[in-house]
């Protein structure tokens, strides 16, 4: 049972084969040897996930062979999973390297990595190949020559890029443990399910020992005026708004299946081998046409159907499929089992034509197509301004998850990512999330990061056969570095801006996905108090805000002031002061960016004492506002499917040109706009550096 669950919490199916894993072996192993194979993985793993401070060796991963003759496939599992990124990552130690190699400098230059942004991404990259160089060690020796050496070039006098906790003016009275600064996130806030996948896991929890907070779903919501929602009404308006999106998402795009093998469940669940493992290779059975006893196909993101939780909608693009939706019910049925009455003379066959918008322009929105349907829901159920309000409240919750308007993201493909989520509590760090990258940066050594480098031009060369450095990278402060591999993980908003200069130009695969790529922002109103005046144990709590033109009954008009400090975050066991973090979300997170801090704190010191009356709400000592959009370094927060996004742009996005490798969030398409994602990005790009290097497994 540990080694299912470790496989399943290193996002791998223990009882079949990864994609790569498959085409690794599919021409080597008979069908009972993938299930041999696949113990070994699932033991190896298990080893892994039980103590990440300690590296796994290959003699112990050998040991998971239960007879001789499968050591060679030991072997193989332990390569593929130390390339990919799925054991010995982080911040472990791996003992003693060099020691037994002596380190000699004859023949052939010594090769230079370039890793280019210190945000998680270029940060896990850097630290990957550090790590990968050190256990390839006897390689370099083969050739004669020193293991390469990998540079990271930062803009900023910081690492962690998006994660950054910017310390507080006032460090007394702190709530938080010793040695932990009192600090406000700016950006990447919340570390999702840490038990099911996460690969900070094993950062946060087992290398770093970095203290969180599980946040808890007691989320209220405070209509415009300062009164409280009841609760019933919430969720009546809430259902209705789930309705329209699991109409909506009869569009979406079908996510891409992958060829692989399964071995056998029964024996994986037992830790059995096969008794007989003679046959035909798989490849072979497959030739034949003879099908296989269990050949699975796996999808990139499964669509199993799953609850949804209060605090993971709150946390991210969690709006799953609820249980029990049947988009054959009429909407007005579904409105009637829901609790909403129609309005007389209604009938109960009307339903949603959302055809009529969504194939009736060229690229259909997901906000469009909703709105289009809460139109038609008023024809037979007698919406009130209130419900306008609180349905625009989840349209804000959405603009928050992607960074962008809900009329800007692709009605097929927004929630591309669906089913890739990892389930279980979400937390937020305690002392700062800059903590994380700062630990990749520092742990176990430091890595060779050159602050406040901007890099202004990229010179490279795509002939194999180039003799020497085949990339130079210029900075804004006048250095020169000469590379033979870059990875570049400068934000998808650094890269639409165009600061950077490639010679020759980026080829038109690439330039176009960088432009039909959306990146949007997200903005954070970060106010610090003497003492809390809000319940100190609630998490979070909602704003509900009102249209353009007051007791409006069109979405339109909720638009632009649906994101308007539509939740705040009370961070006061996290940030180790009274704090609250307001969001500017969709059109508002514009909004912060042209508008000056005083009148921000005005208006948001207005809304709290409508809130929290009769009780006084003094002005922030201290207010930190954050302007993703205008920050160079970013040019936005995260990315977002936009309409004209297509099927495997994140991957595109990822597909290295020449000596140019890309990582970064907006290259990671099963978890995109994430820290984690932007971490497993890192890794990928680094096996994709090493397999450069060394060649193929
Ligand atoms: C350098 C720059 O200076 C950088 O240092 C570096 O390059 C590039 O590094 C969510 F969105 P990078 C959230 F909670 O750090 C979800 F979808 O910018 C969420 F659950 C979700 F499901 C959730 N640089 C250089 N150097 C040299 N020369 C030069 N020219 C140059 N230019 C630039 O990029 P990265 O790819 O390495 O890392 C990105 C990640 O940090 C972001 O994806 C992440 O921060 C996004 N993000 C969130 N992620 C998350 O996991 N949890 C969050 O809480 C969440 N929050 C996020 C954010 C980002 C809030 C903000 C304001 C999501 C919700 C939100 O709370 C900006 C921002």
């Amino acid at each position: 049972r540990q080694t299912i669950l470790a496989a399943e919490s290193s996002r791998l199916n223990p009882f079949a084969l990864h994609p790569e894993e498959y085409k690794l072996l599919r021409e080597h192993v008979t069908h009972a040897q993938v299930t041999v194979y696949l113990n070994i993985r699932n033991a190896i793993l298990r080893l892994w996930t039980r103590n990440p401070l300690v590296y796994v060796t290959l003699g112990e991963a050998v040991g998971c062979a239960r007879e001789k003759r499968y050591f060679g496939l030991a072997q193989v599992a332990y390569q593929w999973l130390l390339r990919n990124g799925y054991i010995n990552f982080g911040c472990v130690d791996i003992p003693n390297p060099t020691a037994a190699i002596p380190r000699r400098t004859k023949g052939g230059h010594q090769k230079t990595v370039i890793v280019i942004g210190a945000g998680m991404s270029g940060l896990g990259c850097a630290r990957q190949l550090e790590g990968l160089l050190a256990q390839l060690g006897d390689h370099w020796v083969n050739e004669g020559g020193k293991a390469p050496k990998v540079i990271v070039l930062e803009a900023r006098p910081r690492v962690g890029g998006r994660v950054y906790s910017h310390p507080l003016r006032n460090q007394n009275n702190s709530t938080i443990p010793e040695g932990h600064r009192c600090t406000a996130e700016m950006g990447a806030q919340i570390v999702t399910g840490f038990d099911h996948g996460n690969p900070l896991n094993a950062l946060i929890r087992g290398q770093l020992g970095i203290p969180y907070h599980g946040l808890r779903d007691n989320t209220i919501l405070y209509d415009h005026n300062g009164t409280i929602v009841e609760r019933s009404h919430d969720t009546l308006v809430e259902k209705l708004y789930n309705d329209i999106l699991e109409r909506a998402s009869v569009y979406r795009n079908k996510p891409a299946t992958f060829r692989t093998v399964e071995g056998d469940r029964n024996l994986i669940l037992f830790g059995r081998d096969p008794s007989d493992t003679g046959g035909a290779s798989i490849s072979t059975l497959e030739n034949s046409n003879t099908p296989l006893p269990a050949n699975a196909n796996t999808t990139a993101s499964t669509t199993e159907e799953k609850p949804s939780s209060g605090v993971e909608k709150l946390a991210g693009r969690a709006y799953q499929l609820t249980a029990g939706f049947n988009p054959n019910t009429t909407a007005a049925e579904a409105a009637i089992a829901m609790g909403w009455q129609l309005k007389p003379g209604a009938s109960p066959n009307q339903t949603l034509e959302l055809d009529k918008m969504a194939k009736s322009v060229d690229y259909p929105t997901l906000g469009e197509t909703m709105d289009y349907g809460i139109k038609q829901y008023q024809e037979f159920i007698d919406l009130k301004p209130r419900d306008l309000r609180l349905l625009n409240w989840h349209h804000a919750n959405l603009e928050y998850a992607n960074a962008a308007s809900v009329n800007q993201l692709s009605l097929s493909g927004w929630d591309q990512d669906i089913g890739n989520e990892f389930e279980g509590e979400h937390t937020q760090i305690i002392g700062g999330y800059q903590q994380v990258p700062r630990g990749l940066w520092q742990c176990p050594k430091k890595l060779d990061v050159r602050f406040k480098t901007v890099v202004k031009s990229i010179q490279y060369n795509t002939n194999e056969h180039y003799n020497g450095k085949s990339v130079k990278v210029e900075c804004t402060n006048g250095e020169i570095f000469e590379a033979d591999q870059v990875v570049l993980t400068t934000p998808l908003g650094v890269l639409k801006s165009g600061s950077i200069n490639f010679h020759p130009p980026l080829p038109d695969w690439k330039q176009a996905v960088i432009e039909r790529m959306g990146f949007g922002v997200l903005n954070k109103v970060i106010l610090v108090y003497e003492e809390a005046f809000w319940e100190k144990d609630r998490d979070m709590f909602g704003l509900l805000n009102e249209a353009e033109h007051r007791e409006s009954l069109d979405t339109k008009d909720y638009s632009l002031n649906r994101g308007h400090f539509y939740l705040f975050w009370n961070t006061i066991k996290t940030s180790g002061r009274p704090m609250l973090v307001a969001l500017m979300a969709g059109d508002a997170a514009h909004y912060a960016e042209a508008s000056s801090d005083d009148c921000l704190v005005k208006e948001v010191t207005g809304r709290l004492k409508q809130m929290f009356s009769p009780k006084s709400v003094p002005l922030p000592s201290e207010t930190i506002i954050t302007r993703w959009r205008k920050d160079p370094y970013a040019r936005g927060s995260y990315s977002y499917v936009g309409p004209k996004t297509q099927v495997g742009d994140y991957d595109v996005m990822a597909r290295p040109h020449g000596p140019l490798y890309f990582a970064g969030e907006a290259t990671c398409g099963t978890h995109p706009a994430t820290v984690h994602g932007a971490y497993l990005s890192g890794l990928r790009a680094a096996a994709e550096v090493i397999e450069s290097l060394v060649g193929p497994l």
